[in-house]
């Protein structure tokens, strides 16, 4: 059975960057299987909400806390490649926080405003910033339908306070432009089966799809074991230990 681990340089980036890429995670039978499963999944369609951004653009996410082993998406969540690489960049065992599709379709997929993820789980009683994302790209992601973007290094600000903007809510705009002048702007362009490893602090956003592709890609977060959240507001779940799945039954699961 073969098992996946990053390497030193792969884990000094991410703590040197944030963020961290790894091409391939899912190779292309995998992230066909998903992608089809997932783009002929009514339950999915009908769960999948609107969140319009300030200019009139719609994207749409599907966010479930709860993991149904009979989904592929499931298969990803628990997969030892993702988890087992998250749990060595944030140093503990991790649980799983939630997971979402999200859907920009050609020509409406709506932009996000600059925001770190912890500034939002920061409101729902997690007292650390050991938190972090998996994006799996399961369309190609580029500048022109919307990729994410980033700013490398910026989760060593630690939190920003977060503010309503349009309809959205986001980094405080006067530190953002700050954090524009001192780190580097990078358009995170992924190939389908890509992983996006990200850190909690990371400042992201993204612009609207302007293309005739469409962007979804499955976003897998995670929490630390020793950050279970002090409160229980019910939008997300305490830590409840992660069944880990094997690369092989992954991918039996994406691709049977
Ligand atoms: O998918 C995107 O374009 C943005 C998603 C995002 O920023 C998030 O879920 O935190």
């Amino acid at each position: 059975m073969t098992t996946f681990e990053l390497t030193d340089q792969q884990i000094e980036s991410f703590h040197r960057d944030g963020y961290l890429i790894v091409n391939g995670l899912f190779d292309a039978q995998e992230i066909a299987g998903l992608l089809n499963f997932a783009k002929a999944d009514k339950a999915l369609a009908e769960e999948a909400y609107v969140r319009r951004d300030g200019d009139g653009g719609e994207t749409r996410l599907a966010l479930r806390n709860d993991l149904d082993d009979a989904v592929p998406y499931t298969a990803v969540v628990r997969s030892q490649r993702i988890v087992h690489s998250m749990q060595t960049l944030l140093g503990d065992e991790v649980y799983h926080y939630h997971h979402k599709m999200m859907i920009k379709q050609p020509r409406l997929g709506g932009a996000w405003e600059w925001h770190q993820d912890y500034g939002y789980w920061y409101n729902f009683g997690c007292l650390f910033p050991d938190m972090g994302s998996c994006m799996v790209a399961v369309d190609r992601a580029t500048t022109q339908n919307g990729c994410l973007q980033v700013l490398r290094g910026s989760h060593k600000i630690g939190r920003v306070d977060h503010v309503k903007i349009g309809e959205q809510v986001g980094a405080d705009p006067q530190r953002v432009e700050i954090a524009k002048q001192r780190f580097e702007l990078v358009a995170v362009e992924l190939e389908p089966g890509d992983g996006l490893f990200f850190h909690g602090n990371l400042l992201h956003c993204s612009a609207q799809n302007l293309s005739e592709y469409p962007r979804w890609s499955l976003i897998n977060c995670y929490n630390t074991r020793h950050n279970d959240p002090f409160i229980q507001d019910g939008r997300h779940p305490n830590y409840s230990p992660l069944e880990v799945w094997s690369n092989d039954k992954v991918r039996d699961a994406l691709i049977s």
